[in-house]
């Protein structure tokens, strides 16, 4: 098998950059370890920027997010039994974001894909990147039961935080940056109408909690939990009474309960590797860098780092120079450092550390005292939330 751009792992990235690279007429596979189901159903993000939703629109991705997706126009800060909204459009001169699940992106973008015929490979899993530094770099992968090799010109690992393709990269030319936080989120779906029409960012002693929406009927709610934490030691009735102890307030607000539908426990971790590139071989997405979820920064910036990578290779072909090519992780890295920073701000300003001292509780009150208090402090909050401009 021979192509132009050889794509790994068909979440957002992958999906997303082979249908920018039909839409320039640059050819394009990709392979995906997974089968369709498992990639259509995997619960994950929920939050679009902006940017993110204009990208998605461009790409003729957008129907079905513009029918069925909720726009939000702010958030809810919740401590100190208080709550504040912050006005994302009052506060941006306009921005705003889109409450539409990974899930549906994901089957959007496949469906375009069935469509269009452009080869997409369920249950082709990589094993190895090679030549990266060749002309002609290859990967090769097993598909029902048979090892083959896809010839590309270049390869873009886009298979997520345990991908293979960042294993080519020789340890001596890269560099790994991370944190792991000592708790995790237990992840709930429930079949009850939200309880509030915004999302809810709580921060308590008892911890932090979340509260977001998959849809009008469906409530997805979070919890810090210790890291290590398996789903199953939290009954449904714990984890409801819990999230009402934490998401109360002093002015009579309620919970909605429902049958929960599905549980899981998620790690915090941040993590970014650099450079996103060696030879012809480009990583975007979860597999060059990892933001704990309390930013809903991650499938957005998959998103900016494949919209930069197609430029490249559009501007490539177009023009024979690789300029672009050659900038591609300077670009990228500074919009990730950018979202590495707001979700660690975000994260530490609203979880309980297990080593916190009083001092610290209070100074995290204060942190979020002050946004309910400046105009300056909301706005740094509001730009980082509805998201970095793709050039800064
Ligand atoms: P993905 O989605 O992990 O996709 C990688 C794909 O590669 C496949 N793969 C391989 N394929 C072939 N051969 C191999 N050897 C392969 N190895 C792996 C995998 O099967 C998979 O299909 O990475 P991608 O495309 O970079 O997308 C990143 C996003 O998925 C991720 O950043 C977000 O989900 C993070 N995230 C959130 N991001 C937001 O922007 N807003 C949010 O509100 C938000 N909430 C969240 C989140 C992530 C969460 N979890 C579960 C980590 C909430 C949670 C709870
Ligand atoms: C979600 O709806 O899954 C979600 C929303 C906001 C976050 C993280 C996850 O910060």
């Amino acid at each position: 098998m021979r192509t132009t751009v050889g794509i790994i792992g068909a979440g957002p990235a992958g999906l997303l950059l082979a249908r920018l690279l039909h839409n320039a007429g640059i050819d394009s596979v990709v392979l995906e370890s997974r089968d369709r189901a498992y990639v259509e159903q995997r619960q994950r993000a929920g939050i679009l920027e902006q940017g993110t939703v204009d990208v998605l629109r461009a790409a003729g991705a957008g129907a079905r997010m513009d029918r069925e997706g909720l726009r939000h126009d702010g958030v809810e800060l919740r401590f100190d039994r208080r709550r504040h909204r912050v006005d994302f459009p009052a506060l941006t001169g306009g921005r705003s974001v889109m409450v539409y699940a990974q899930t549906e992106v994901c089957k959007d973008l496949i469906a375009l894909h069935a469509e269009d015929g452009a080869p997409l490979l369920f249950e082709a899993e990589a094993l190895a990147v090679e030549g990266a530094t060749t002309d002609r770099p290859r990967v090769r992968f097993r598909h029902q039961g048979t090892e083959d090799v896809l010839e590309c010109d270049y390869v873009v690992g886009c298979d997520g935080s345990w991908g293979v393709a960042r294993k080519a990269v020789p340890d001596s030319l890269g560099r790994g940056f991370e944190r792991v936080y000592p708790y995790s989120w237990l992840g709930i779906l429930a079949d009850v109408a939200p309880s509030h029409d915004e999302l809810v960012y709580a921060r308590h002693d008892r911890g932090f909690a979340l509260l977001s929406m998959r849809s009008p009927s469906v409530s997805r709610l979070y919890l810090q939990v210790p890291a290590g934490t398996d789903a199953g030691a939290w009954s449904d009735e714990e984890i409801w009474d819990e999230l009402d102890r934490r998401l109360e307030t002093d002015d009579g607000w309620t919970l909605r309960r429902g049958p929960i539908t599905q549980k899981s426990v998620t790690p915090m971790r941040s993590a970014v590797h650099e450079p996103m590139r060696h030879g012809r071989l480009f990583l975007a997405g979860d597999a060059a860098h990892i933001v704990p979820p309390t930013g809903a920064k991650g499938l957005n910036l998959a998103v900016g780092d494949v919209v930069t990578l197609a430029r490249a290779l559009t501007h490539r072909r177009d023009t024979g120079s690789g300029a672009l090519l050659d900038a591609y992780s300077a670009t990228c890295l500074r919009r990730v450092w950018q979202a590495e920073r707001f979700s660690y701000d975000m994260t530490t300003m609203l979880h309980r550390d297990p080593g916190a001292t009083p001092f610290e509780d209070r100074l995290q009150v204060a942190r979020l005292d002050r946004i309910s208090q400046s105009r300056a402090a909301a706005t740094d909050l509001a730009e980082g939330y509805t998201g970095f401009p793709l050039d800064a």
